[in-house]
């Protein structure tokens, strides 16, 4: 027997819509869901690797709990009953001693179907849920959140219709989203134009229209000289900046010095061409797009860059315009009735979050600060942090050994729910196995955008092993800890149905594509309804946000540390590639066979300097940790840094296919998880030097 299931992909957190064939009961074929406009049947490689997860025999297959010390990798296999009632009893004594909210949860991220993992804290009493945003998009959604009273994820960028895109080392070919990359190409082959800002060239660099190998760390002084030249020369869209800009003569004042030449000292990029680069911006206007930025957790500017970038875009008046960024329509804006959630039934804890007891001068939200939960955890400062669940997530992947064996000694439960045996589950006491992606349902998303949808991720066959869904877990943990009636549903039927009440919508509508718009067509706001979220309504450059947190409005550029490339120092620097999800995919078995190593880009004339050539082996050291790599010599790299693709050298031995392969840049970030960026207390971790010499 023959049968099609709509779902999502889970093979990275893009979750694109998929169209998976079943044939006898295995999974036989998955392609991008064919119904979804901008995926039109497309999958990148990882996508369609998702069978190799599914049949893999080297993923977790039953609910352990530790039995040798912590690293040994010794478990033994238990019931989920067990299980459940182990944590419940070492959450309970935790608590006894610390209050409630001595219980954190880390989560990869909330994303489309993410309001599960907010049960598992919230019914257990504490505030303290964190995602991983903070090493990833953080900067970029407390910028969006400062200016325009929207997070990023309530943005979207319509490249296909725009007329000039300009990615500041957003490598958007390889570091992938299937849909974003189709419109992305759309765009291209529409005419429009691609400026590429990066320290070396990445298969992005070879799609654009002008490409700059811009100096390591200095995005931030390119972006003010383009604000002051589009000010100096009245370039700007005059009719947005007076209707919706608060605070244009404080931004005056303040990139008043920035000029192209002074820029041009920073960057490395000729004045000359940033200025043209200013007046084709200007020209396109407004159906630009300058991207922010994904991962923005790089470097310590990274917030007052990511706030200069959507800056330039209100200037150019591309918010809420065709071929720009557009704000994202709540189900009521567009006359719909949103989902009702299962999060608002459980009381909301009075504890204050670990961040919110430590004063003022940065900003934050409701997913936390992971370098302060690190430190509550390390220092007990300002409260103990005891028990720790880590959701989809693997830390310990990428932090060096010692900042793990701080985490550990702070905590008397470590919990992780993964599908893979991953970095941070070696080190567990209790490891809870997630069903794959193929094999579970979810609870519905709300797909944000301008035509907000919902979206059901349904499972396509049963658990092959003894494993369970998200909503389960979250169900059993809770029925042991004494608050079952939280979660009161027997099947994902139910909890479905609890979520469409009143929305008009049923479940057998989910049956045509595994989606169910809230309105016929995209709503956008002309600029006579347009209003923003901020208090003023307006765009706050002088944001109250700011002021009431007493974070700085400005922020001057800072010149980068010049490593000394003589001696072999280098800036560290890192990225994705298009095969691989970070650190989870490297075992796969498809994926594995394509790339299983990475190799060290560094630039030819320091290479030569330093007598290193194209395929030596090389050490790479940061304080007592020296690892290897084969270099990749290339004139397509800055000579400050050298790069890696991350995530390999897995330790774990449970995973035969990656163990030892490549190298990890995780344990050459010595440092980098007690630094807290300007402004946001985020990651930056491209702050980091490292010492290369021939093997
Ligand atoms: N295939 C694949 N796609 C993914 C992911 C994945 O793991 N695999 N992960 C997803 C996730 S979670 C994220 S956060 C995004 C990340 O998306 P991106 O941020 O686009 O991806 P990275 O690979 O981190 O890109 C980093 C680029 O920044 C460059 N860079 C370093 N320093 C500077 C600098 O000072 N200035 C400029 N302009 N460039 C600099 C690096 O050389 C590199 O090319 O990708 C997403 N997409
Ligand atoms: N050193 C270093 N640190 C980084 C980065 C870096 O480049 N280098 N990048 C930063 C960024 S931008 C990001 S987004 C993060 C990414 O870091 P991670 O989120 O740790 O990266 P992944 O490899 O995607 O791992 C996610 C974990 O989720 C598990 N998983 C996969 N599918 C499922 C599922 O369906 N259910 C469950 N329960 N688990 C699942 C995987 O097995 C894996 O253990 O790291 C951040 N930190
Ligand atoms: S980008 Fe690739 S891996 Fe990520 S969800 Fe889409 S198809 Fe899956
Ligand atoms: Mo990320």
């Amino acid at each position: 027997m023959r049968n099609s299931v709509f779902s999502n992909c889970g093979m990275c957190s893009v979750r694109c819509p998929i169209r998976v064939e079943v044939s006898d009961g295995r999974v036989t074929w998955i392609e991008g869901n064919p119904h979804i406009p901008g995926m039109e049947g497309s999958l990148c490689a990882r996508g369609a690797a998702g069978i190799a997860l599914l049949y893999d025999f080297e993923r977790l297959q039953y609910p352990m709990i530790r039995t040798g010390e912590r690293g040994s990798g010794q478990f033994k296999r238990v019931r989920w009953d067990e299980a459940f009632s182990f944590i419940t009893e070492a959450i309970k004594k935790a608590q006894s001693q610390y209050g409630n909210r001595t219980v954190a949860l880390l989560d990869r991220g909330a994303g489309l179907f993410g309001e599960v993992q907010r049960l598992i804290v919230r019914g257990l009493g504490s505030p303290n849920y964190f995602s991983h945003d903070d090493f990833c998009r953080k900067n970029v959604d407390l910028a969006y959140q400062s200016l325009l009273g929207y997070g990023r994820p309530e943005i979207s960028y319509d490249f296909a219709n725009t007329k000039h895109m300009v990615f500041f080392g957003r490598n958007a070919i390889e570091a992938l989203g299937v849909r974003e990359v189709n419109n992305i190409v759309k765009g291209l082959e529409n005419g429009a134009e691609l400026t590429y800002l990066d320290i070396r060239a990445s298969k992005t660099a070879t799609k654009a229209t002008r490409y700059f190998q811009i100096r390591p760390g200095t995005d931030y002084a390119i972006c003010l000289a383009l604000i002051n030249i589009i000010l100096r020369e009245n370039l700007y869209d005059r009719d947005f900046v007076d209707k919706f800009i608060l605070g244009m003569t404080e931004l005056e004042e303040f990139v008043k010095n920035c000029t192209p030449q002074w820029a041009e000292k920073e960057t490395g990029i000729p004045s000359y061409e940033i200025v043209n680069f200013a007046r084709s911006l200007s020209a396109a206007k407004p159906h630009v797009i300058l991207y922010p930025g994904w991962f923005s957790a790089r470097y310590m500017d990274a917030f007052y860059f990511a706030r200069s970038v959507i800056i330039l875009n209100a200037l150019l008046g591309s918010i809420e315009q065709k071929g720009g960024l557009i704000l994202a329509k709540t189900p009521k804006e567009v006359e719909a009735k949103g989902l009702n959630s299962i999060l608002d039934r459980i009381p909301a804890p009075k504890d204050k979050r670990v961040e919110a007891e430590e004063g003022k001068g940065f900003l934050y939200d409701g997913a936390g600060h992971i370098l302060h939960l690190y430190r509550a955890i390390k220092t007990g400062q300002p409260y103990p942090v005891k028990a720790l669940f880590v959701v989809r997530y693997d830390p310990f992947a990428g932090i060096p050994k010692k900042d793990i064996e701080q985490i550990l000694n702070g905590l008397d439960l470590l919990v992780t729910v993964d599908v893979n045996y991953s970095a941070t589950s070696w080190y567990a006491d209790v490891v809870l196995p997630e069903s794959t992606y193929l094999e579970r349902n979810d609870v519905i998303g709300l797909q944000r955008g301008a035509k907000p949808s919902l979206v059901m991720r349904r499972q396509a066959i049963k658990p092959i092993y003894d494993t369970k869904g998200k909503w389960e877990i979250t169900k059993g943990l809770l029925n042991a800890y004494g608050v079952g009636e939280y979660i009161p549903y027997e099947t994902i039927e139910d909890l479905w149905n609890f979520q469409l009440e009143d929305t008009g919508i049923k479940i057998e509508d989910f049956n045509k594509n595994g989606q169910v718009s809230l309105c016929k067509e995209a709503k956008m706001y002309s600029r006579e309804e347009l209003k923003f979220k901020t208090p003023s309504q307006k765009i706050e450059i002088l944001s109250n946000n700011m002021a009431e947190r007493e974070v700085p409005y400005f922020f001057d550029h800072q010149s980068p540390l010049q490593p000394k490339t003589e001696e072999g120092e280098f800036r560290l620097v890192f990225g994705r590639m298009a095969v691989h999800t970070h650190v989870q995919t490297h075992n796969n078995k498809y994926l594995n066979e394509i790339v299983s190593e990475n190799e060290l880009w560094i630039n030819d004339k320091v290479s030569s300097q330093l007598g290193i050539k194209n395929g030596d082996w090389v050490e790479v050291s940061s304080g007592d940790y020296v690892g290897k790599i084969k270099a990749k010599v290339t004139p397509f790299i800055h000579p400050e840094a050298v790069f890696m693709y991350r995530g390999f050298e897995n330790e774990v031995p449970w995973k035969t296919r990656s163990f030892g392969k490549g190298l990890n840049e995780g344990k050459l970030l010595k440092g980098a998880f007690d630094r807290m960026a300007h402004g946001s207390h985020t990651g930056a971790l491209f702050e980091n030097f490292v010492r290369v010499k021939k093997a």
